[in-house]
């Protein structure tokens, strides 16, 4: 039934598949969606999260997968809510984050992605420098009415271009150009 696809993007997160798909149908790989709540572990790295994150989803479904660990970090806030994102967007939400953030809004979103398969454990950074919005602007997803990427006046939810720049582009367009040489 699955046999279509050349790997799976596993996350409860179905926003971040469809990102993912569209980026990478771009590099000619057909990506499948195995939604599932994965093991969380705290730490300050996401790097740490993201490898434990992709050895649960092998664990549970044994098929080469990739999994994503993404950060929002403010600099005026110490990096917050860095790998507590998802934790702090399902709390505090972006009203929460726009009335921390003052005079300083210098942050940048970072993505891990991480490809697991019998063989190989491989991680992929993408970071993309900006600024957090003085009110929320446009209908998107997660914190992206109040992320404007740095040389746009627009948040990621007024942009229609988001997936030709974001973090989430380019960390697959590091994997994609690794995972078809391997
Ligand atoms: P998983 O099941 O894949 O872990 P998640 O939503 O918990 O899904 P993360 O821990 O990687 O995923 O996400 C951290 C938070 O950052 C989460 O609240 C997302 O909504 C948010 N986020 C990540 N990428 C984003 C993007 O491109 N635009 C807006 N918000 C984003």
């Amino acid at each position: 039934m699955h046999k279509s696809f050349d790997l799976f993007f596993v996350s409860s997160n179905s926003h971040k598949y469809h990102e993912a798909k569209n980026i990478l149908d771009l590099f000619g790989i057909n990506l499948g969606f195995l939604k599932s709540d994965l093991k969380e572990i705290q730490s300050n790295s996401l790097h740490d999260i993201a490898i434990a994150k992709a050895r649960d989803a092998f664990s549970k479904f044994k098929k080469p997968l990739l999994i994503e660990d993404d950060g929002l970090f403010i600099d005026s806030i110490a990096g917050f809510p860095g790998p507590y994102s998802s934790y702090v967007f399902k709390t505090i939400g972006n009203k929460g984050i726009l009335n921390l953030v003052k005079n300083n809004r210098n942050s940048k979103f970072v993505s891990i992605i991480t490809y697991c398969d019998k063989n190989y454990l491989e991680s992929f950074v993408g970071k993309l420098n900006g600024k957090i919005s003085k009110s929320q602007k446009g209908k998107g997803w997660g914190y992206d009415p109040i992320f404007i990427p740095n040389n746009s006046k627009k948040t990621f939810a007024e942009m229609n271009n988001k997936n030709e720049l974001s973090h989430r582009y380019k960390a697959l367009k590091k994997f994609s150009k690794w995972y078809l040489n391997k």
